[in-house]
């Protein structure tokens, strides 16, 4: 891990604090308005003059609602940059087109936001578009996902998960579960449910997984195929191992939403699911929905991504708006589940 990324847990409070004050200051003079985030066409035909004027106009566009963990990343972001704390947020949905991105960051260019805020879909393509805004002054703080530029001042920060770090947390696990079951030495048939092709998080994801199981000859990874991230390609790329594949040990599938399908491709085709004899799943984001899958016994294990990433974006922009230093990356903080540890989690979770 970079030097460079911050641990929020051990740097969090003292800065969270800071950012309540700021964000307190800004309400007292502000004074309350109702939430509310608008889309940009929304904002483009009524403009957000007028009582709004003293209020942090915020551009934010989502790559689309694609998976639970999405919708609660969403819903985190627009908790956090409300009118109450001191921001107008226009939020756009870019339903998976990079090209809508674009579109949507232009506009927010056009209307002189004072930050754009973005999770990009795949990672690059991006140069002109950041340099647009660069030019015009707006800072680009990068959330979930990062993008590739030769130039990194084309952004200010970001702020997300490691997702490098939970493939090899996976890899980790599975190396241990073998160790303790005695199976280290046993061929171990692999098939990977990638996501979106090119996005960090499948990049990630495959790379870090793919760091252990490179050390162990017997790791055969029969296949990889994109589920884009979908319960319903999940499902349809499972069924397609499992024809070409009959004999698969482990799936290692890159989200939950294609857990949720690639589980039900499996038990329609008569096989069944867990450590019991069944075939191992791993899986990440570790939703709600999910969890109660690791209670029982379906998902072996579910590596956190934390889609909570709203107050953190508060926070960056409280550092921003007070001119302080700011780090060039900012990693959420995440766990790992399995059934001997998850039932102590399952109440805290919303999504
Ligand atoms: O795991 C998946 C989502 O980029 C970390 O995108 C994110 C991933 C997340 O749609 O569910």
């Amino acid at each position: 891990m970079d030097e460079k990324y911050i641990n929020w847990k051990t740097e969090g409070i003292f800065r969270l604090g800071s950012a309540a004050l700021c964000l307190f200051l800004l309400v007292f003079t502000c004074g309350c308005g109702i939430f509310s985030s608008v889309s940009v066409e929304d904002a483009e035909g009524d403009g957000y003059g007028g009582e709004n004027d003293n209020l942090v106009v915020v551009g934010f566009s989502q790559i689309g609602s694609e998976s639970v963990w999405r919708t609660a990343h969403t819903a985190s972001i627009q908790a956090a940059l409300t009118k109450e704390n001191g921001y107008f947020l226009i939020f756009d949905n870019a339903r998976q087109k990079q090209e809508n991105q674009i579109k949507a960051l232009r506009s927010f260019i056009s209307q002189r936001v004072d930050y754009i805020v973005f999770s990009p879909v795949t990672e690059s393509g991006w140069d002109t578009v950041l340099e647009e805004a660069k030019e015009a002054g707006i800072p680009v703080i990068l959330m979930d996902r990062m993008v590739d530029v030769e130039d990194d001042s084309l952004y200010t920060t970001w702020i997300g998960p490691d997702t490098e770090e939970e493939g090899r947390k996976a890899g980790r696990w599975l190396e241990e579960y073998l160790k303790m079951s005695g199976r280290q030495k046993e061929d171990i048939n692999i098939v990977v449910l990638q996501g979106t092709l090119s996005s960090s998080s499948q990049r990630g994801r495959s790379a870090g997984f793919a760091e252990i199981a490179n050390r162990y000859v017997n790791w055969h990874i029969l296949g990889q195929r994109s589920g884009e991230f979908t319960v319903a390609k999940g499902k349809e790329v499972m069924e397609q191992f499992l024809e070409k594949y009959p004999d698969i040990d482990v799936v290692v599938s890159q989200n939950d939403d294609m857990t949720f399908g690639a589980v039900e491709a499996i038990e329609e085709s008569g096989r069944k699911v867990g450590r019991d004899g069944g075939i191992i799943i791993l899986s990440f984001d570790a939703v709600k929905d999910a969890l109660r899958m690791v209670e029982t016994g379906q998902i072996a294990v579910d590596v956190e991504c934390n889609p909570e990433q709203g107050e953190y974006l508060a926070e960056v922009i409280g550092i921003l708006e007070r001119g302080e230093k700011l780090e060039k990356a900012y990693v959420v903080e995440e766990k790992v589940f399995t059934m001997e540890n998850v039932s102590k989690y399952m109440n805290d979770r919303s999504y």
